[in-house]
C-alpha cells in the first residue's frame, strides 16, 4: 500500500497551515514567509485536492484595491495551472489589535459593523473563486474578566452578526453555507460558543438554521478533555458537519495544532472510522501547524505526514470494521440490540405500563450480571490500529 494521496481523498489545506512562520507568544519567525503561489504548487505535488484561506492569507490586511487584484489574480493562475479547488474560505477577525476585543461581538460597535464589511467583501472573493462552505472562528469573541461581557447581549450581537450573513448571501444567491467553529480558550480567556454543542445550540436560534453548520477541530475539542468522535457524531445526528479542522492535540493544554494522527491516536482512529463509515463527503481538510523547529523540508514533510497518517488509519479501520471477528465481537456487545428502537412500533405509555416482562417480571439483578465484552472489542481494535492483524 502506498498510502498516495489523490484528489478523489479531497485533502485540503489552510494557507495559513504551510504558511505558519513559528511565531508564538514567546518566540519570533523561525521560518521566512511562502508565497500563497507557491503553498498551491508543492500541495498539488503532494496530492492535495485544495486550498483554503483567510482574507489576509492570500491578500495582505490594507492592501489598496490594485494590489489586491495582482494577489487574487497570481493565486487564481496557481489554481488553474494545478487544477486546486478553493471549497473553504474564512475572514481573519483576530490577527489585527482592531479586533482585541472581539469582532462580532466587540463592545465597540464601528469596530462590529467593520468586522461584517470585512467578512462581505471576503465572501465576494470566496463566492468568485467557488467556496461552497464559509468558516468563522471567533477566536477573539470573548472575554477574560467576568463583567467585561455581558455574554448574553454579546450573542444577541453574534446572532445579528450571522443573521446578516446570512440575508447577505441569500440576496446575492451565492451557493454558500457557513460553518461555526468553536474553540474554548486560547487567545481569549474564555471564548464564546467553546464547544460543538454550543455552536450546534446557538444555530438553532438564527433566522437561517439551515445555512448553519459546525466546523469542529480535533485540538479544540480536545483542549477541553472532550471526546472528539462523539462531538463529530452529534453534528453528523444534526446534519450539522458543514466542514471539518483535523489535527493532532495531547491533551489538555494549548493548542498544539501537530499535524493529523500525532497527539490522541485512538481518538483519530475512531475519527477516521466515523468519517468513512457515516457518509461525510466534505472535505478532509487539515488546520495544523508545522512546528517552528522544522524548516520547509520539515513544513512539507509535515503536510504530507496529515494525509499519509489518514489514509493509513482509513486502512486500518476498514479493515477492523471488515474482520469477521470484530463483527462477532460487535454482536457479543449488542450493537445490534442499540440499534433496535427501545419500543415496539406505535407502543403508547400505557402499553409499555401494562408490560409485565419490562417491570414486574424482569430480573435486574440477572440483568446486571451480563458482561458487556467491550474489551475484547477493544482489543480487536487496538490490534488493527497498531497493525498486528493482517
Ligand atoms: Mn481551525
Amino acid at each position: 500500500m502506498s498510502y498516495r494521496p489523490t484528489p478523489q481523498d479531497k485533502f485540503s489545506f489552510g494557507l495559513w497551515t504551510v504558511g505558519w512562520q513559528g511565531r508564538d507568544p514567546f518566540g519570533d519567525a523561525t521560518r521566512a514567509a511562502l508565497d500563497p503561489a507557491e503553498s498551491v504548487h508543492r500541495l498539488a505535488e503532494l496530492g492535495a485536492w485544495g486550498v483554503t484561506f483567510h482574507d489576509d492569507d492570500l491578500i495582505p490586511f490594507g492592501a489598496p484595491e490594485a494590489e489586491r487584484d495582482a494577489h487574487v489574480k497570481r493565486f487564481r493562475q496557481a489554481l488553474d495551472d494545478t487544477g486546486m479547488v478553493v471549497p473553504m474560505a474564512t475572514t481573519n477577525l483576530f490577527g489585527h489589535p482592531v479586533f482585541k476585543d472581539g469582532a462580532f461581538t466587540a463592545n465597540d460597535r464601528d469596530v462590529r459593523r467593520y468586522a461584517l464589511r470585512k467578512t462581505m467583501r471576503n465572501i465576494d472573493l470566496a463566492a468568485e473563486l467557488g467556496a461552497r462552505t464559509y468558516v468563522a472562528w471567533g477566536g477573539r469573541e470573548g472575554a477574560e474578566s467576568g463583567a467585561a461581557k455581558d455574554v448574553r447581549v454579546a450573542l444577541d450581537r453574534m446572532k445579528e452578526a450571522f443573521d446578516l450573513l446570512g440575508t447577505y448571501v441569500t440576496e446575492q444567491g451565492y451557493d454558500l453555507r457557513f460553518a461555526l467553529e468553536p474553540k474554548p480558550n486560547e487567545p481569549r480567556g474564555d471564548i464564546l460558543l467553546p464547544t460543538v454543542g454550543h455552536a450546534l445550540a446557538f444555530i438553532e436560534r438564527l433566522e437561517r438554521p439551515e445555512l448553519f453548520g459546525v466546523n469542529p477541530e480535533t485540538g479544540h475539542e480536545q483542549m477541553a478533555g472532550l471526546n472528539f468522535p462523539h462531538g463529530i457524531a452529534q453534528a453528523l445526528w444534526a446534519g450539522k458537519l458543514f466542514h471539518i479542522d483535523l489535527n493532532g492535540q495531547s491533551g489538555i493544554k494549548y493548542d498544539q495544532d501537530l499535524r493529523f494522527g500525532a497527539g490522541d491516536l485512538r481518538a483519530a482512529f475512531w475519527l477516521v472510522d466515523l468519517l468513512e463509515t457515516a457518509g461525510y463527503e466534505g472535505p478532509r481538510h487539515f488546520d495544523f501547524k508545522p512546528p517552528r523547529t522544522e524548516d520547509f523540508a520539515g513544513v512539507w514533510e509535515s503536510a504530507a505526514g496529515c494525509m499519509r497518517n489518514y489514509l493509513i488509519l482509513r486502512e486500518r479501520a476498514a479493515a477492523f470494521r471488515a474482520d469477521p471477528e470484530v463483527q462477532e465481537a460487535l454482536r457479543a456487545s449488542r450493537l445490534d440490540d442499540l440499534a433496535r428502537p427501545t419500543l415496539e412500533p406505535g407502543e403508547t405509555p400505557s402499553a409499555l405500563r401494562a408490560d409485565r416482562t419490562a417491570f414486574e417480571d424482569f430480573d435486574p439483578d440477572a440483568a446486571a450480571r451480563r458482561g458487556m465484552a467491550f474489551e475484547r472489542l477493544d482489543q480487536l481494535a487496538m490490534d488493527h490500529l497498531l497493525g498486528a492483524r493482517g
